[in-house]
């Protein structure tokens, strides 16, 4: 059997990450692929334990490596128990969220030597890299509004989404950078697209990256 492909979404807070998975995973499906959407933190029972300790800020007061290691002990379970098994069965893997999160969360807003975030990398994804990863770029200003319209009433903020309006600015030329960096493997997408145009233009990129189509 064929092996899968590993698809990675990633952006700011509310830039539609979540509901881009859900759309790219029924064109997959609709094309013949097996899909599977899961994402990070979490995606298995022990990461989505992990989860919940630190959007509820328990691993902050460690500081940014500290949550790096948690991040990543996270990942290493979701990886083993989920994502390298799909991919060996042949399924198509459309992650939330994964290592573009620590490099830039953990990495260039908390400070890490880079050196020092690099090896964590390293031995945490054990050679698993995205095939590729979809970057949704849209100012934090409408992202955040989007996040606080979606919250319910009373609903606290999550650890990061209480971060500062200059955090999530950053945040956003991190990932630009990153795509800048790894063109081969990084798409920057326009979120302020619709729903509806967003999902056509990763399908696009997916189709132009990816071999969506069986070989003539
Ligand atoms: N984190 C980290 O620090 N280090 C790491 O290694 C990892 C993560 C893996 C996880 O939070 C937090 O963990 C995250 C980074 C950190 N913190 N932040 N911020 P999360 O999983 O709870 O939250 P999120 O990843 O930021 O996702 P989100 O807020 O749910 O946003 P989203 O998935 O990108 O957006 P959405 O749910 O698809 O859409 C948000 C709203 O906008 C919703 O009402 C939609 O209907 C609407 N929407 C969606 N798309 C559109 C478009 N195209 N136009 C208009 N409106 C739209």
């Amino acid at each position: 059997m064929d092996k899968g492909r590993f698809i990675t979404l990633e952006g700011g807070e509310g830039a539609g990450k979540s509901t881009l998975a859900r759309a790219l995973a029924g064109r997959l499906g609709e094309a013949g692929f097996a899909t599977r959407t899961t994402r990070e933190p979490g995606g298995s029972p022990k990461a989505e334990a992990i989860r919940e300790m630190i959007l509820a800020g328990q691993a902050k007061d460690y500081g940014a490596f500290a949550e790096a290691l948690m991040f990543s002990a996270a990942r290493i379970d979701h990886i083993d128990s989920l994502i390298r098994p799909a991919l060996e069965g042949g399924e198509w893997v459309i992650c939330d969220r994964f290592i573009d999160s620590t490099r830039v969360y953990q990495g260039v807003l908390g400070k890490i030597d880079p050196a020092l975030l690099a090896a964590l990398e390293s031995v945490t994804v054990a050679g698993l890299m995205p095939d590729l990863t979809l970057i949704l770029d849209l100012d934090p200003e409408i992202g955040l509004a989007r996040a606080a319209k979606r919250r319910r009433p009373g609903e606290a903020v999550d650890r990061f989404e209480g971060e500062t309006l200059a955090f999530h600015r950053n945040l956003r030329q991190a990932y630009r950078d990153i795509a800048a960096r790894e063109p081969r493997r990084c798409v920057l997408l326009d979120a302020t697209l619709s729903p509806e145009a967003l999902a056509e233009a990763a399908w696009r990129a997916v189709g132009e990256r990816l071999q969506t189509r069986p070989e003539a």
